[in-house]
Order: structure tokens, then sequence, then C-alpha cells
């Protein structure tokens, strides 16, 4: 019953003693987001019915048509977390620029930055499947009251203080870490409150599942495309079964708790792949190290590059262990 079950709030108050830096600033911005999630989880559940469904008419940094939903999801979780004087600035998928977030008093005196997915998945809105916000939360570099600077945003993924993403789904779930484990909350639309359901998650060891857009098989290096023919064959433990959502949240959601390895390879037509390393491989990455799986560009830990420019890309190979080991095996 949910009144047995602790709530998100009392979750973050009860860990933020963990927060050894924190004077409760890091609890707030989490709550910031747990504010706009619910804002956007009731948009989300009636888009069609409101006209929030279909084209914005406009064309995001990515050239990505943007959806309506996608616009709304920003503008929320922007202006959630400049209400509370503890974020200094933002990137966003759908902003070309960093934002600054000045307080009342006209300075840069927030401690944090956020980066963020507003919407992905968002080309999933109009056929009903799940999308997902994705945010990445870190110390600013700059002094406190100075102006934001671009290198407070390209930090390596090892620098986060925070991750996480809410998914949009058949439940809603808010799933974070802030470098103690991984804990899911799933809200209670009833009543609007988040309740503790998946504490500690944790990656199976072994899996059954590979996430692949198989449709750009032949666009693959070499490597990838004798691992995908490896999950085919029938052997001891395969073939694996292939689920692809095409909404990053919901693959790896679902990953983390059946088991499962998700991939995003460069190609020919995507050179550096198509996800973005600050606010989509970044995030998955810290909590994929955090729930006990290893995450990728097929060379480096993820969460060790070095960014050079806010929406630059990176291939993603990331979730159970073993699965991603043996992945290796075939691209290094
Ligand atoms: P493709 C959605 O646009 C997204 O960023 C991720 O959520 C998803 O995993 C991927 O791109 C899907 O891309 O090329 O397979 O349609």
């Amino acid at each position: 019953m949910s009144h047995q079950k602790t709530t998100l709030g009392e979750f973050i108050i009860k860990n933020q003693a963990s927060f050894s830096y924190s004077t409760g600033e890091l609890s707030s911005l989490l709550n910031a987001l747990r504010l706009a999630a619910k804002v956007v989880n009731h948009e989300v559940n009636k888009a069609g019915l409101v006209d929030l469904f279909g084209d914005s008419g406009d064309v995001n940094v990515q050239g990505e048509q943007q959806q309506k939903l996608d616009v709304f999801a920003n503008k929320t979780f922007i202006q959630s977390l400049k209400n509370r004087n503890i974020v200094c600035g933002i990137v966003s998928e759908e902003n070309d620029e960093f934002i600054t977030i000045k307080g009342q008093d006209k300075e840069s005196n927030g401690k944090y930055v956020v980066l963020m997915d507003p919407l992905d998945g968002s080309s999933n809105i109009d056929v009903n499947v799940s999308v997902g916000t994705i945010f990445s939360i870190y110390r600013r570099i700059t002094p406190i009251g100075t102006p934001v600077e671009e290198k407070d945003f390209l930090q390596p993924g090892n620098a986060q203080i925070g991750a996480g993403y809410i998914v949009y789904g058949t439940s809603t779930m808010l799933v974070y870490t802030t470098g103690d484990g991984v804990n899911g909350f799933t809200l209670n639309p009833a009543i609007g409150t988040f309740y503790l359901s998946h504490p500690n998650m944790t990656f199976p060891e072994e899996g059954k599942v590979y996430s692949v857009n198989q449709g750009n098989y032949r666009h693959f290096p070499d490597s990838v495309k004798k691992y995908i023919k490896y999950c085919q064959q029938e052997e001891e433990d395969r073939p694996y079964t292939q689920r692809y959502i095409g909404s990053l949240v919901s693959d790896f959601h679902r990953n983390m708790i059946q088991g499962g390895v998700y991939l995003y390879p460069n190609s020919t037509v995507n050179k550096d792949g198509k996800l973005r390393l600050l606010y989509e491989c970044n995030p998955i990455a810290f909590l994929t190290e955090q729930a006990g799986g290893i995450a990728t560009d097929g060379q480096v830990d993820i969460l060790d590059i070095v960014p050079s420019q806010i929406h630059e890309r990176a291939p993603l190979y990331c979730g159970s262990s073993s699965m991603v080991k043996k992945l290796l095996e075939f691209i290094k």
C-alpha cells in the first residue's frame, strides 16, 4: 500500500545527509525536477486531447522537427529550475546555446548546472509510445557570483553529482542516482506523489535482450555487425531477443530491470553515433555504473570522455556487464 512506502520527498530529505557537500540545495534541485516531472507527465498523458500532439513548426539545434510537447517540457523544466536560485546554468537539447540563470539579485549565484533532454524520444509521442526526460547535474567550475561559462558544462561524466530520468510510460517513474546507488520512484497520479517502488536498482549480470536499430545494420562497423550475428546464433544461451522501442529511456529502463545491452553505434551515416554525450550518454552512463553495469563508446568508458562541444555526440554501448564485455571482445 502506498501509505507504507517512502515518498520521493522523504527519500531526498533522508539522504540529504549523504550529500557531504550539500546544504540542502541539491535536495531543492531534485525537488524542482520532481515538480516539473509531474507537470510534464500531466500534459504527456492528455496530449491528444489538448492539441499538444504534432509538430510545433520549429526545428531544434539538432535539426529535428520540434514537437509541441518538447517545447512545453523544455519550458517547464527550465522554469522549475530557475525558481530556486540553486542552478546557474542549463544546457538543453532544445536550445542552441547554454542558458544563464540569474537570481533576483541579477547574479549567477547558483552552485549547480543542469544538462537535459527534456523529452527524449519525442518522435514517439504521436504514436503513444513511452517518452522520457533525461537529466545530469554538476557543480559549477566558475566561482559563485561570476557569469557561468561553457566550461561549467564541458565536464567529463565522472564529475557528475547526480543523474536520472523520468519515463512517461504505462506508469510514470523517476529513476536517479547521486552517487550512492540507483533508486526508482513510481508516481501515484491520483495524489501526485512519487513513491519508492524500486530501491537499489542493479543491472542483472547477464541478460537475453539486445537493443539496436537493425534498420541501420548496413551502416554499422563490421565489428558491430559480427556482434549482432553472434546475438542471433543458435548456441547455448542464444539467440537473444531483440527489443528496440526507439526511446532511449524506455529501452534502458527495460534492460536495467530485465538485463540486456543497448547499442547506438557510430556508422557511415553518423560517424560519432546519434546520441548526445552531455545529456543522454553521460547521465545514462552514470546510472549504468551505479547499477553495476558498463557504459562505453567502444574504446573508453563514457564517463571518462572530456567533452569539447555542448551538443557533441558519442557512440553508446551500455547495460549488463557480461554482455558489454562480450561486445567489447568484438569491437576491441
Ligand atoms: P533511431 C530518440 O530520438 C533517440 O534520441 C533515443 O531516444 C533513441 O534511442 C534513438 O534516438 C532512436 O534513434 O535512429 O534508432 O530512430
